[in-house]
Order: C-alpha cells, then structure tokens, then sequence
C-alpha cells in the first residue's frame, strides 16, 4: 500500500485540517488538480485525490499554474494548484500574475510558516507576496474553521475571477479537525443592465452607418456568441474580438478575426472606418485599438460587468454596466420594440471580401536563407495540416503573431493567449492544462525558442502525462522581440542572440519525440502524427530571424 493511503486511510477515522481542506475541495466538484508535492501540501493533496481528484505533477510550480490556468480558461471552471510553502510560493509568481491579469478563477493551496516559527528558513511574508501580484490572499484560521475556509477560497475566486492563494499553517495542518459537510452554493447571476443605458445605446445604434462589435474576454465568460451574433445581424455590424477573446465569432461570414495589432489589413481598415463601436467585454486596451487608431472615428458603446473597466481606456460615450450577453440581447429587444433593422455593412459583396482577404491571402516574399523556414510559412502549413478542432497555446515573444495571424481555432476556450503579463515561458504549461482538460484534440504549443528554454522543465511532464501537445518552436536562435526592437536603433543586439540550439535533441531527452524543420516537406512527421497522437511531439522550427510583424512596431511605442 503506497504510503499515502496508509496516512489518509488512518487520517479517516480523525481527520485533520489538511484533510478537511482537500475533502472539502473535492466535495465541491474539484476534480482536478495541478502541482508540486513538498511537505506543507502533503496531506492536503493526498487528501483532494482521496476525495476522488486527479492530480497531476508539474516539475516547476510556475508550470503548475499555467497549467491549471490552461485547464481553467479550457473548462471554464476554476483551477487548483497545490505548493510547498516558501519556495514552492514563490515559484509560482509569474504564472499567478499572468492567471490575474487574464482574470482566470484558481484556488492555490499553499503551506504557510506556522505564526511563531520566526526563523524558519521558509519563512517570507506569503500574503504580502501574493498580494503584490493582484491574487487574494486567504487563510485556514482553525480547526473549526477549515471547511469554511475552504470552501470560502473556491467562492471567492469564482466570485472575483482571480485566483485566491489558501495558506495552510503547516502547524494547524496536523490537528484534529471535525468533518463539515459543505454544500455548494448558486453563484449570483450578474444584475440586468439598466434599462435607461439600453435605451441610450439602441438610440446610437439606431443612427449607425457603419457598427462593428468588438468583443472580448467578458463575452467569452458570459458566452455570448449568439446573442452578439443576433444583434449584429439586426444591426447590419461587423463582428470582431480582442485578441484574448479570438475564435468567438469563428466561422460568421461577417467576422473580421482580431482586432489591433494582429487585424488583417482589410479588418483594420474596416474597423477604423466604423462610426459605431460597440464593446462588448472588451476594455479596448491599446493592443486592441492600436493605441487608440481603430476607434478614432467611432462613437463609443462599452458594456461590462465591472464599472471601473468602462472608459478605463477610451473614453465611452454610453457606458452600460451588465453582462455582455444579457446586455446584447437586452438592446436586441430594444431594437426589435423599435422595429429597428438595418441592413449597416453586411452585404454579400463585403461577405466575399472578407472570405477572399484573410491573413494567409495576404502576399508575402517567401526568401528565407539557406537552411530556415519563412516564420509565416510555417504558420500556414500548420494550419493546413492540423485538424480544425483544435486548442492553440501562445507564449510571448516576436514570433507571437504567427500563430495569431494563421493559426484559425473553432472556439474561444480553444485559444489561450497567454500574453495578459507579457511573460515569456507560460505557454507550454497552458497547453499541457489544456490538452488535460480536452484530451481528445490536439493542442498546439505555440512557443518562441526563449519561452521554450525557460519551460523546459514541462517538458517531462508533457512526455509523462502524454498529452496530444504539438511543440512548435519558431527557433530563431533569438530573444527575437529584443532584436527587432533595438537592431534598427543601432543597439548591438548579439546580448539577444544564441548559437543554434538543438530543442529536438533537447525534447527526445526528455522524452518527447522531436524533428527539426527547414523546410515544409519536414513537417510531414507531424501530419502523421496528428492522425493518431499518441502523447506530444516537438517540432524545433529554424526559422528566418529576419521576418518580424508590423505589430511589433505598434508593441515597441512605450506611449
Ligand atoms: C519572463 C520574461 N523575461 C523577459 C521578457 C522580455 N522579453 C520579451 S519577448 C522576449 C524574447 C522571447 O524570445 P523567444 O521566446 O525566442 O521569442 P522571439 O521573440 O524570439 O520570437 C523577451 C526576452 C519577458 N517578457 N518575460
Ligand atoms: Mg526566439
């Protein structure tokens, strides 16, 4: 009998804060569970698997946390992470400021130095810690208390969609503690937006020429693809989405993909043309307005359900607080009472230009050098040969684009922009928690050979857990992004750049089986395995450092 059925199994008849905690998580429907065994979350993690989760070891408890940000922003539900105390928390700070900033509900269980223990070697200021990131620092006060406490963490990062940090003492941990049965609780359902903000935004609505929604995140939450589909079809708008938000509106003929700096030319140039722009979820950072450009000609709509995220960007000229779907069919009633219908910008012309005019048909000078592969190519060829239901994971860096630009998804829960920190190494743990989550499709990797090295120890994990990952690498032997932004200023730029590093011989190390591609025709390894994957692949993609976006341009302005 492993070791840790024996604790739990004696653990049954007196159990402890630690098993409370874990009990109480699984209880509540936690089901899955991501990271790193050390001490002070022993017990509790046997505990969440005892009560029937799936736990699943990541080899570095930052990874830990983008997977479970992976798995939550896959599921919809929210994710749970288990950590040592001290190090094991500090480990998990990039990733836990990229799951705030992407407003991703996660409960991380995290031991704690007991109160007295004053020269304890782990012991740091953990609430001051994980408050310095945005995450909610919450606390198992007792005995009596732990189930409570628990379940309170869960409630409130679902509530504030952001994760909540548990610390458990590891000297509460062993004691005693009474079984409390937690029932879960309904979450609220966001309040209707006011009928007097509706009435203001159907008369704008009324007088546009020219609509476009652009929808975001808070559309993705609220699932709300019908419902802005409806009300752009009643208003004759264009449909388009912030970049975190890409792939709700795939496949309508009158979708224009991204919004900023990754908009296809026609996109933008029809974004910027509009006279209306209705927000939807979306608080139109300068990424999605390129700064400010693609609005510049519009009156203003923003829906969302945070007050503070109205106007925080660009000034609204209506503003309604609500949910973006409830919100979308409100002022679809509204219209409809108004007996408002507009044919605006959708004709069967504009259908066919939009059809004809997407990111791969756009022309571009296909020269890599000897021995390396257009970035864009690649991007395309991998769009072809993947099938459509797919996930795609993309790290920061300059190749971030591509996959953006070329890589299509059939759904927003398919996508995971893991940019809302702009860290460089969150994206092949996002994968692995997606491709958890959703393990009947393939996830794509999207990485940059930087982001790559600095996941590396994932690696392990993706070949051990077998998850249908693809690994692209847009290997460019470069911090790519830092050499495009300071070659052209006359930097010397070699402090960004490496000699040619073999990831493939690095991935099969690992235990993950790898090719390095040059070429198309190298990529043929990887059709066949998409017909049957059977745990990841990795494809170490040398490709042309020269190629850089327009988008960077836009990304480079400090302004
Ligand atoms: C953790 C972290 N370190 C450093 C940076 C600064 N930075 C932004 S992009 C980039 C280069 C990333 O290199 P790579 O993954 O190879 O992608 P590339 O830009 O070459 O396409 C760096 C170092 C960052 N954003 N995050
Ligand atoms: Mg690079």
């Amino acid at each position: 009998m492993p070791p840790s059925a024996v604790t739990y199994g004696a653990a049954m008849e007196s159990p402890t804060v630690a098993h409370v905690v874990g009990s109480t998580l699984a209880g509540l429907g936690v089901d899955t569970v991501f990271g790193l065994a050390g001490s002070g979350n022993f017990v509790v993690t046997n505990a969440l698997v005892a009560g029937g989760a799936r736990f699943h070891s990541s080899r570095h408890e930052g990874g830990a946390v983008a997977m479970a940000d992976g798995w939550a922003r896959t599921t919809g539900r929210p994710g749970v992470v288990s950590v040592h105390q001290g190090p094991g928390l500090t480990n998990t700070l990039t990733s836990l400021a990229e799951a705030v900033k992407a407003h991703t509900p996660l409960v991380v269980l995290a031991g704690d130095t007991p109160a007295h223990a004053l020269r304890s070697n782990f012991r740091i200021d953990q609430h001051d810690l994980v408050g310095a990131v945005g995450a909610a620092a919450e606390l198992v006060y007792g005995v009596d208390s732990a189930a409570a406490d628990a379940a309170r963490a869960l409630r409130r990062a679902q509530l504030e969609r952001r994760p909540v940090v548990l610390m458990m003492p590891i000297d509460l941990a062993p004691r005693q503690a009474p079984a409390a049965a937690v029932e879960p609780q309904p979450l609220p359902v966001p309040p209707a937006p006011a009928p007097e903000a509706i009435a203001r935004a159907a008369d704008v609505l009324e007088a546009a020429e020219r609509p476009a929604i652009v929808a975001g995140r808070g559309a993705v939450l609220a699932d709300a693809r019908g419902a802005a589909e409806a009300l752009g079809e009643r208003i004759g708008a264009l449909l388009a989405t912030s970049a975190m938000a890409n792939g709700l509106f795939a496949g309508l003929p009158y979708a224009l993909g991204i919004s900023g700096g990754f908009a296809s030319p026609l996109a933008a140039e029809l974004l910027a043309d509009s006279d209306v722009i209705l927000a939807l979820g979306a608080t139109l950072n300068h990424w999605t307005t390129r700064h400010g450009a693609l609005v510049a000609n519009a009156r203003l709509i923003q829906v969302d359900v945070e007050p503070a995220a109205i106007g925080a960007n660009v000034a609204a000229d209506v503003a309604i607080v609500g949910d973006a779907a409830a919100t979308a069919r409100a002022l679809a009633e509204e219209l409809e009472a108004r007996r408002h219908r507009a044919t605006g910008r959708r004709t069967p012309d504009l259908a066919e230009a939009i059809a004809a005019r997407r990111w791969r048909d756009e022309p571009y000078e296909d020269a890599p050098p000897a021995d390396t592969i257009d970035p864009r190519t690649l991007a395309v060829a991998l769009d072809d040969l993947l099938p459509p239901d797919r996930a795609v994971a993309v790290d920061s860096g300059a190749f971030s684009g591509w996959p953006a630009m070329y890589l299509e998804v059939a759904d927003p829960r398919a996508w995971l922009f893991c940019n809302a920190f702009q860290s460089v190494g969150l994206g092949l743990g996002a994968a692995i928690g997606a491709a958890v989550a959703r393990p009947g499709r393939i996830t794509v990797a999207a990485l940059g050979d930087g982001g790559a090295f600095l996941a590396l120890p994932e690696l392990d994990t993706a070949a051990r857990l077998r998850v249908p990952v693809l690994i692209v690498v847009w290997n460019d032997a470069a911090y790519g992004a830092e050499v495009h932004h300071f070659a052209p200023m006359g930097d010397p730029v070699e402090i960004a750049q490496f000699p040619d590093a073999d990831l493939a011989a690095i991935a099969r190390g690992a235990g993950v089986p790898a090719h390095t591609v040059r070429h198309v025709d190298d990529l043929e390894p990887v059709a066949a395995w998409a017909a049957d994957p059977v745990g990841p692949l990795l494809v170490d993609a040398k490709v042309d450092p020269g190629v850089a976006g327009e988008w960077l341009k836009e990304a480079f302005r400090t302004g």
